[in-house]
């Protein structure tokens, strides 16, 4: 029979556990760059979220070469001291997209073979692990099955991948939260590359409609609900009054564009898909049926979401798509860890 103090040391433990933020095993996968990118913003966030426990950093061509995002993301580690995280170089080139004269004269370059710049404070001393990104992936995933979450803020080629090379990977992954596509069927759904299409969708359409259609649990977080949200100058000027190694970086790397216009007001695309991991209650979403347009036509990469089966989306699985976020408190959350000092772990 338990006595009375072994009870309350029950109810101790207990309230201690509860009073403690769940911890997300995430491999962060990104087409990176440093600030102003969204993902330079989400990975600092992310850094300075004590809820999120990131296992591996990869890297994907997208917003630029995989060269690129590899010299940025390896820089901001040792910006933030955080080299004790690990990085693995990833997909050079999306599964079948062939890089057209459109994609050649809009935004991104992830076709580029150009060399990575040097970024802000020149080249990092530490590099990419040896291991590609879709191996690491498949290989982590498979060693702590349903424990390990992915965010994915880049196109899904890596994920893709490896799922191509490992399939019984989509039934180990716990969850994947994806920055990507545009549902035409909510308010604000429109493309940001074609008219349907939203970039990182777009960049790898063949990926993007694998991966949803794994079965993995997904949540998305479209264009609609980044709409809803801007990184202003009052954000900017919070986050460099820190003056944080990482705050000095986002000044450097932001505050000439502010100074030529105080009411720049960027979007927040990968970051709101990182402070929705931290904090589920932030966003509204629903369960929608999605699936992405891969017929090399004038919707190619354009996702659609319904929320009963329609003819030629057979196949396509429901997944819980974000269409609104309370911003007053994700700006509140977003600042405040982003101007933190970054802790080692
Ligand atoms: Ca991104």
């Amino acid at each position: 029979m338990l006595s009375a103090r072994m009870l309350l040391c029950a109810a101790l433990l207990t309230a201690t556990t509860r009073a403690q933020p769940a911890v997300h095993r995430i491999i962060f996968d990104t087409d990176f760059a440093l600030p102003p990118e969204d993902d330079g913003l989400a990975l600092a966030f992310a850094l300075n979220s004590p809820e999120l426990d990131i296992v591996g950093i990869t890297t994907v061509a997208g917003n630029y070469n995989v060269q690129r995002a590899n010299a940025d993301v390896l820089r901001l580690l040792e910006i933030a001291n955080r080299t004790d995280l690990r990085v693995y170089g990833g997909a050079s080139r999306p599964l079948v997209h062939q890089a057209d004269a459109y994609a050649k004269t809009h935004y991104g370059k992830w076709w580029s073979t150009d060399p990575a710049p040097p970024p802000a404070g020149g080249f990092a001393k530490i590099t990419v692990q040896a291991e590609p990104a879709a191996d690491f992936i498949a290989r982590s995933v498979l060693s702590a099955p349903g424990q390990i979450e992915i965010l994915a803020i880049g196109p899904l080629t890596n994920i893709a991948t490896a799922l191509q090379r490992q399939p019984a990977a989509a039934r180990a992954i716990k969850r994947v939260t994806i920055m990507g596509g545009a549902i035409a069927a909510l308010p604000d759904g429109a493309g940001n590359m074609t008219p349907n299409a939203e970039f990182n969708f777009w960049v790898d359409p063949e990926a993007a409609r694998l991966v949803l259609r794994s079965g993995i649990p997904i949540v998305l977080s479209p264009l609609n609900v980044s709409r809803k949200t801007s990184f202003d100058k009052r954000a900017f000027d919070a986050v460099v009054a820190s003056k944080t190694p990482v705050a000095r970086m986002i000044e450097t790397q932001m505050g000439p564009r502010f100074a030529r216009d105080s009411s720049f007001h960027p979007h927040m695309y990968d970051e709101v898909a990182a402070a929705s991991v931290v904090d589920p209650t932030l966003v509204k979403t629903q369960p929608m049926i999605v699936d992405v347009d891969d017929h090399h036509g004038i919707d190619y990469g354009a996702s659609i979401g319904g929320n009963e089966p329609w003819p030629g989306a057979e196949g396509a699985a429901r997944i819980e798509v974000q269409y609104d976020i309370d911003n007053d408190r994700f700006m509140r959350l977003f600042v405040d860890r982003v101007a933190r000092l970054p802790q080692r772990r």
